[in-house]
């Protein structure tokens, strides 16, 4: 690339409402990184159809999640923010990576595991392939760092294996990707049962903060965030609940653990509570104006929408034309 910085890629489903997770886990670290990479930030739609969407309101989802990359703090003329759907070469290096991939390694995968079980009467080919188009959303680009929640973690161990098994049949063909995985937020908990992670998906919203939450549902969602019956408040395992509040705490202001602990040395899990829910409303007003304005600008969000597509096509198909060439397709005539 002309500025010789760095690749990342990055990408989200747009299956449900963005929780507090995905912004301290996800999102955030995207826009700290945002400076330092060349940067390609996906709405990865393909994946979201390997569980059953409505169609109109998965296209408004859609739309919102691009606009809260935005308005997240992603510069859309610095990083390439897109729709996955709108850059073939996802679904066609996808299929040449699937036969590069071994049914023995999709079996392991926890993430189709808990995905089947959740979606029993829908356990499709793309939700056991879906790891092979993650694959090759992240080699198509020649990807260096990939900042993910450790959820993750899998399916990035499975698209380095994949990528080395390539390159040692057909040469240097691909950039071997490093997970990047923020010191803060790795993974927040569930607040009604904090060990489980907090999940977009989770049926009861009591469980998740939403980015769109406002402040007032905010504080009561996290006044009735399970605790425990100690009366002290810790960062250990035995306490998963006041660890997982403390743990937010720190990531929404940038304070380590130990401070944060201390802060609330002698004081009430009903203090711990409220600190944390003002901090994370207040995180979140900014976000949510500006969320709003870049959606009523529909002539704006077109234009990046188009322009950011055309960019990435274009990197994705240096790639995909190198790996055709590479596997012994034909060349097609221009
Ligand atoms: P779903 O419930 O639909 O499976 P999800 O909330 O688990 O969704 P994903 O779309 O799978 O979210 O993940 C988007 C990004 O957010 C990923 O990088 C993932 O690692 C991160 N992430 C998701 N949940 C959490 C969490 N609780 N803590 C930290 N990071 C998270
Ligand atoms: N599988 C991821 C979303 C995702 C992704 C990617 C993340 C699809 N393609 C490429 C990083 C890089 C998820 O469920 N969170």
């Amino acid at each position: 690339m002309a500025d010789e910085k760095k690749v990342l890629f990055s990408g989200m489903q747009a299956t449900g409402n963005l929780t507090l997770g995905n912004y301290l886990g996800a999102l955030k670290n995207w826009v700290d990184l945002s400076d330092s990479y060349e940067c390609f930030y996906s709405v990865v739609d393909l994946h979201s159809i390997t569980v059953r969407q409505n169609p109109a309101e998965f296209r408004q989802k859609a739309k919102n999640l691009l606009a809260l990359y935005i308005a997240a703090g992603l510069d859309p003329t610095k990083n390439c923010i897109y729709y996955q759907s709108h850059v073939s070469g996802h679904a066609e290096l996808s299929w040449i990576l699937s036969c590069f991939t071994y049914m023995g390694e999709l079996n392991r995968m926890t993430q189709f595991k808990d995905k089947s079980a959740k979606h029993a009467d829908n356990i499709n080919a793309g939700l056991y392939t879906y790891p092979v188009l993650m694959a090759a959303d992240i080699l198509l680009y020649q990807t260096n760092v990939v900042p993910v929640g450790k959820d993750q973690l899998q399916h990035l161990e499975l698209t380095r294996d994949i990528a080395q098994r390539f390159n040692a049949i057909y040469g240097d063909v691909f950039q071997i990707p490093e997970p990047f995985i923020g010191k803060a937020g790795a993974k927040i908990m569930s607040l009604q049962d904090p060990l489980k992670k907090m999940s977009k998906s989770d049926e009861n919203p009591n469980a998740s903060i939403y980015l769109t939450d406002d402040k007032d549902t905010i504080i009561r969602k996290f006044k009735r965030a399970v605790t425990d019956s100690e009366a002290n408040i810790c960062y250990r395992e035995e306490q998963p609940g006041v660890s997982n509040l403390i743990e937010i705490y720190s990531a929404c202001t940038g304070k380590s653990i130990d401070d944060a602990v201390a802060e609330f040395a002698g004081k009430g899990y009903g203090d711990l509570k409220l600190a944390v829910g003002e901090t994370v409303a207040d995180m979140l007003a900014p976000l949510q104006t500006r969320h709003a304005e870049i959606l009523s600008d529909k002539a704006y969000l077109d234009g990046i929408v188009k322009e950011n597509a055309e960019k990435a096509q274009y990197f994705a198909n240096k790639t995909l034309r190198k790996v055709q060439k590479k596997v012994g397709f034909n060349e097609k005539i221009r």
